[in-house]
């Protein structure tokens, strides 16, 4: 299914009046007013693929109606997501839950919608059906080499759809890990992880890029192998300049400053992008700034400090997207409510000023760089980010327009309400 512009717009009248007055009310106090709109406006976040439908735990699922059930109702998805936001231009595919069976039709698909395709993930935390060797012992750190030539095999097929599809990066996270101790020897792991992405690395295409990501535990429970930060930057380095890290907002030990290792990976050159959600315990996935939002704000306020320190282009030069699950929720919904909170942490660090907060550090003014700070977290941007969505055709508030024109409804009469869409 795809949205009329005009059934927007017409919400959006409905609205516009309450906007007016929010608007210039906020943006009385923005300086350089045009250039914040404007970035918001370049501002776009990726959808991934596995996240269009009803998340599973270890314990069950519970699947809600309209799922999509094939790669081109995932797109459809998207772009409804993308034609109320203005936010979501891109998705980001998961190789072998959607495999395309017809590249061309479905970049012909995505082009239509106004998408484009994101970095591509490979899995060898699964075994399939097909394949020969089990992954349970590991993938690209395996001890018999077998195996992880058919690992390294799988993420070079990744490539390939994803350059038939228009993408430029590999993302690649590996569950490879011990679950005791005595089970492992952490550097023959380590060296068999460099070896395997080194040979992956070599198959890139000049104009990609491969993303390492990591996460300290999960589903094992003792060690993995790319464990945190230092080991992927480490792989990354030694990988070279094609390789970087990539930051998911759960994938860490509770308590750590998030904010800092952005800020130093940013420093470096080797902040390849995100994966947004939010955590209260481990890697909950749960909707992004649905649990602490000021760590959002205070990730940001690193990213546009860091990105302006080396002229980087805040929409395009770092990959920004969402790695949630919703078990509860219209998956459409908690995307959308995820997007919005990742432009609001967005929209307040371009707030921040950023020469008074300097001269507060300068001056060790420790009290006033924090109310320098905490005023930018605490104005209501949300004005300046429907002025933005509508400027570009989109929702002044998305969420009421999706359940203004009956969206679900209507994908649950489209593909009925037992589907299940493909992915965890
Ligand atoms: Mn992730």
């Amino acid at each position: 299914m795809q949205l009329e512009k005009y059934a927007i717009d017409e919400h959006n009248h409905q609205l516009l009046k309450n906007h007016q007055r929010n608007f210039e009310h906020v943006a009385a106090d923005v300086k350089e007013l045009d250039t914040v709109i404007s970035k918001l406006k370049a501002f776009n976040i990726a959808i991934p693929s596995w996240a269009l439908g009803t998340g599973g735990t270890r314990f069950g699922r519970f699947s809600g109606g309209g799922e999509p059930r094939s790669l081109e109702e995932k797109l459809e998805d998207v772009g409804v997501i993308h034609a109320l936001n203005r936010s979501s231009n891109s998705i980001s595919l998961h190789i072998p839950w959607d495999i395309p069976d017809n590249a061309q039709a479905i970049k012909a698909l995505a082009t239509q919608l106004g998408l484009h395709f994101d970095a591509v993930n490979s899995n060898t935390f699964q075994d399939q059906a097909s394949q020969k060797h089990s992954y349970k012992f590991g993938s690209l750190h395996h001890v018999d080499k077998e195996v992880r030539q058919q690992a390294i095999q799988h993420n070079i097929e990744v490539i390939k759809y994803g350059v038939e599809l228009g993408s430029k990066a590999l993302s690649v996270w590996l569950s490879d890990g011990s679950n005791f101790p005595g089970q492992l020897n952490f550097r023959g792991a380590f060296q068999n992880t460099l070896e395997s992405l080194q040979e992956i690395y070599g198959t890139l295409p000049n104009d990609w890029k491969v993303w390492v990501e990591y996460k300290p535990y999960e589903p094992n429970f003792y060690s993995t192998t790319i464990g945190d930060w230092g080991q992927s930057y480490l792989l990354a380095s030694k990988l070279g300049p094609k390789a970087s890290t990539l930051v998911d907002l759960g994938h860490h030990l509770n308590g750590t400053n998030i904010e800092q290792i952005v800020s130093i990976l940013l420093m470096e050159g080797k902040l390849a992008g995100f994966h947004f959600n939010d955590s209260k315990y481990g890697d909950d996935d749960l909707t992004v700034g649905s649990i602490n939002p000021y760590q959002l704000f205070l990730i940001f306020n690193e990213l546009v400090e860091g990105m302006d320190a080396r002229n980087m282009n805040h929409a395009t030069d770092i990959g920004w997207m969402i790695d949630a699950s919703h078990n509860v929720k219209d998956p459409i919904e908690d995307l959308l409510q995820s997007v919005q909170a990742i432009k609001i942490a967005y929209a307040q660090a371009l707030l921040v000023d950023k020469k008074a907060l300097q001269a507060a550090q300068l001056n060790n003014d420790v009290a006033l760089a924090q109310e320098i700070l905490q005023a930018a977290y605490r104005t209501d941007v949300r004005p300046l980010i429907a002025q933005a969505s509508l400027l570009m055709g989109g929702a002044l508030d998305p969420i009421k327009a999706y359940r203004k024109l009956n969206v679900r409804d209507s994908l649950i009469k489209e593909r009925g309400v037992n589907t299940v869409a493909t992915g965890l």
